[in-house]
């Protein structure tokens, strides 16, 4: 069994140490080495996403039919962020809330007809990929971005977007910066970020396209990284705009952070990723994404999903989907009713998104996330 992912503890512990400690830590927890790096356009984008080991993809063609280890083991492991608000939270008692959170319980509810039987294993940025190479994790939800690299370099594969997203800094209106603010703007300060991203390869792109220099920290995690932009060591901080929003609104009191540039300077689609060439799992978690989806187009939610179905108003694609007459769960290796499970316990995707990306004012009306129907990007091919 692989041992780099560090337990949970030992990486809380890190967060307490405070800047300095952080600044020396980080080195060592991940690797990269590469805190106060100059970037420029001639300098090349910090690299942390390594390639599986030979020793690493022999591992994961071990692992067999993924589909039906999950079903003899009755739980599902799952990796998460445990730090990204409202996307993955751990809470005081232990449990773990959020919008790739409950993707993963949507997940275990269609696999075990049970939404709370899963494991949630924390993961920094840098420690992701591994864990599902190596079997450590079965599926990974931790705002992870879509991209050839991830999909083609490395031992896994990608399902369903369920959140578009995009990247921008945050930084403070003291210091100069506001809503309209662009990257050129940044010319010469410190911007940080978490390790192992897409975030610090983009943010040196958009750097050489301005044709600015600045310096480019990273760190273990994000709570890192907000420590020091609140203790002043860096100017301004990169991530997905999802993720600033949240940062932003649980600093309260201090309104003097912004967010721009208003387009954001890259396409984050974020999603669940699972191993490579685990096709059967690979459907379940997809359809388990789409069964919220289609369910969101149909207004079919986890308080009136039974009323609708005795009601007898459903269309036969609903009927075939929740586990009625047609069904195709139980040609996936599923029970027939492992979609109505995901709605009634987990919810559609509105619901989902509503209950966990509303409070932070993530809106879905206007954004790409919106329902197709609503001009947005929330599409799932047909239950047929
Ligand atoms: N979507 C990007 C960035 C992912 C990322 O690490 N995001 C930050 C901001 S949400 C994060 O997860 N922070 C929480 C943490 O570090 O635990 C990627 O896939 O590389």
């Amino acid at each position: 069994m692989n041992r780099r992912i560090a337990p949970i503890s030992r990486r809380s512990a890190l967060r307490l140490g405070g800047v300095l400690v952080a600044l020396t830590l980080v080195a060592a927890a991940c690797g990269s080495g590469d805190d106060g790096q100059e970037v420029d356009g001639d300098e090349p984008a910090p690299t942390t996403e390594a390639a599986a080991p030979e020793t690493e993809v022999a591992m994961i063609q071990d692992i067999g039919d993924l589909l039906a280890t999950v079903q003899e083991r009755g739980t599902l492991n799952c990796g998460v962020s445990g730090s990204a608000v409202a996307f993955s939270e751990t809470q005081p008692d232990g449990s773990t809330t959020g919008f790739d959170a409950d993707y993963c319980r949507a997940v275990a509810a269609a696999i075990l007809g049970d939404a709370d039987a899963v494991n949630f294993v924390p993961l920094t940025a840098a420690e992701r990929f591994t864990a599902v190479e190596t079997g450590d994790i079965d599926l990974l939800v931790r705002n992870t971005t879509w991209t050839q690299s991830r999909d083609t370099d490395l031992v896994l594969d990608f399902g369903p977007t369920t959140y578009y997203d995009g990247q921008q800094v945050m930084a403070r209106v003291s210091s100069g910066f506001s809503a309209s603010s662009t990257v050129a703007d940044l010319d010469g300060a410190t911007i940080c970020t978490n390790a192992g991203t897409t975030t610090e390869k983009n943010i040196a792109d958009a750097v050489d396209a301005a044709g600015i220099e600045i310096t480019l920290s990273t760190f273990e995690d994000f709570d890192i990284v907000t420590d020091n932009f609140i203790q002043g060591a860096c100017d301004a901080v990169t991530t997905d705009g999802s993720a600033l929003v949240g940062r932003k609104v649980k600093q309260e009191g201090d309104q003097d952070w912004v967010i721009f540039p208003a387009t954001p300077i890259s396409k984050e689609p974020l999603g669940p990723v699972y191993p490579q060439n685990q096709s059967t799992f690979g459907d379940v978690v997809n359809w388990a994404v789409y069964a919220t989806i289609i369910a969101d187009e149909k207004g079919i939610t986890s308080e009136n999903i039974d009323s609708m179905l005795s009601g007898g108003n459903l269309d036969a694609e609903a009927i075939r989907m929740l586990g009625g007459e047609g069904e195709l769960q139980t040609k996936m290796g599923l029970t027939a009713d492992a979609f109505y499970n995901v709605i009634v316990q987990v919810g559609n995707y509105d619901e989902i998104y509503t209950r966990n990306l509303g409070p932070v004012g993530l809106s879905r009306e206007g954004s790409a996330n919106a329902r197709w129907t609503a001009g947005g990007l929330i599409y799932a091919p047909p239950a047929r």
